[in-house]
């Protein structure tokens, strides 16, 4: 006779419509949804969730970082608890599956659990980290709960002090908040989290299920690169120090570097904020968003290193010069051995094709690997679109996805 927990399955009509009513709350008209951290639409998001919540019978609880969280007391007195979670933010003009589909099922596994009446060695929390996107910090709620968010970083987001500002104003939350939130690792069984891949492996080889091995390290930083304004009528080009020509210069370097010498990694340069910014001033200064990323720390050191120097050179050829502000990083990170097996275990339990892969995206779980055993759980993305409104993933997979979280969950508490 299998043991209950090797057959209970997620209601998958609630989770449905969880994931149906949630996508409506900052839907764009193309289908995607625009929800940056601790904007309206995000908080309105947040509301919503915690009504799921105590609708269900569970326990909501919110941190100083405002993560929100179901909390479901299944184990003894003094029991760790195993956390399950994602996000409910999204970049901006985002798509409605990146984030929502983990936090959802983590609840979804969490009212499963208490409707079966399954008595645990651990507790269950669902929960959904503030500003996972980096449209305010980056992985802000979960670096905030490992303990590893740094004040400076606070200083100079990459998503601009105003725009944390007003979040934080309209949310009701404070900078000092987010240094009083840390986890003891006692107290924590391990992190899994359900992910769409936003990648084309899984759907290419016609697999249901991936298991993250690793994770990727991101690093941002702002260039500026500094000229002199000069009208654009009068001054002939040899006189001009034009602060775009080494801003665009730049741009095309990261391309060929990427492409020669780091294959494997990736950099973006996501955003160019010209200063005056008119048809007839020569820009005197271009602000450049930088992000670069590394499966492991030894590349992520080099890149860094042969980017800034990069553009040092580049600012000195054009008689520039070159402000460097960084503003944040997350460090690559292995998954956990033990969670991926758990991973493993439930997908075959539910006969669904899995394979082992890397995640170029970033993610909460990077932040909770350092503290205790985390784990993700991939499913196919359609054409690997993500970041906008094309993002989709078919219903079965998700509910495929929210199985495996279930059941990896009951057999990693199982092991305690
Ligand atoms: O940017 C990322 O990799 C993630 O989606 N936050
Ligand atoms: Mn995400
Ligand atoms: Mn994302």
């Amino acid at each position: 006779m299998e043991p209950t927990h090797k057959k209970l399955r997620i209601n998958r009509e609630r989770f449905k419509q969880d994931f149906d009513e949630l996508a409506q709350i900052g839907a764009t008209a193309d289908g995607g949804v625009h929800r940056p951290s601790l904007s309206p639409a995000h908080l309105e998001a947040r509301a919503w969730f915690r009504q799921r919540i105590e609708q269900a019978g569970l326990v909501f609880r919110m941190d100083g970082a405002g993560n929100h969280s179901a909390f479901l007391r299944c184990g003894p007195r003094g029991a760790a608890t195993l956390l399950l979670g994602s996000h409910l933010d999204s970049v901006r003009h985002g798509g409605r599956f990146d984030g929502p589909l983990g936090v959802l099922a983590a609840l979804e596994t969490l009212r499963v659990v208490n409707e079966s009446g399954l008595a645990l060695p651990v507790n269950f929390e669902a929960i959904d980290f503030t500003d996972e996107e980096g449209t305010l910090v980056g992985l802000l709620g979960s670096s905030a709960l490992a303990g590893t968010l740094e004040k400076s970083v606070l200083q100079s987001p990459r998503g601009g002090r105003e725009r944390l500002e007003a979040g934080l104003e309209r949310s009701g939350l404070t900078e000092d908040g987010f240094f009083t939130v840390r986890r003891d690792p006692d107290t924590l069984a391990g992190y899994l989290e359900l992910h769409i891949e936003q990648g084309r492996r899984l759907a290419a080889s016609g697999t249901q299920i991936g298991v993250v091995h690793n994770i990727v390290g991101g690093n941002s930083y702002r260039l500026t690169f500094i000229g002199r304004a000069d009208h654009a009528g009068t001054v002939g080009m040899e006189e001009r120090r034009d602060a775009a020509q080494g801003a665009c210069e730049f741009t095309l370097a990261v391309r060929q570097l990427l492409t020669e010498d780091f294959p494997g990694c990736v950099a973006n340069v996501g955003d160019m904020a010209f200063d005056p910014g008119a048809f007839n001033i020569v820009p005197g200064r271009v602000a450049v968003s930088l992000e670069f990323r590394a499966p492991d720390v030894y590349l992520f050191d080099e890149l860094e290193r042969a980017l800034l120097e990069v553009a040092a050179s580049l600012a000195e050829q054009r008689d520039l010069k070159l402000n460097v502000e960084w503003l944040g990083k997350w460090d690559p990170a292995p998954m956990s051995p033990i969670v991926q097996n758990a991973i493993t275990e439930a997908a075959d339990s539910l006969n669904l094709k899995h394979m082992t892969l890397n995640s170029g995206a970033g993610h909460d779980a990077q932040s909770l690997a350092p503290l205790c055993p985390a784990g993700m759980i991939f499913v196919p993305s359609v054409d690997g679109a993500s970041h906008s409104a094309r993002e989709f993933t078919h219903w079965q997979d998700c509910v495929n996805g929210a199985n495996v979280l279930l059941r990896a969950a009951l057999r990693l508490a199982a092991e305690r």
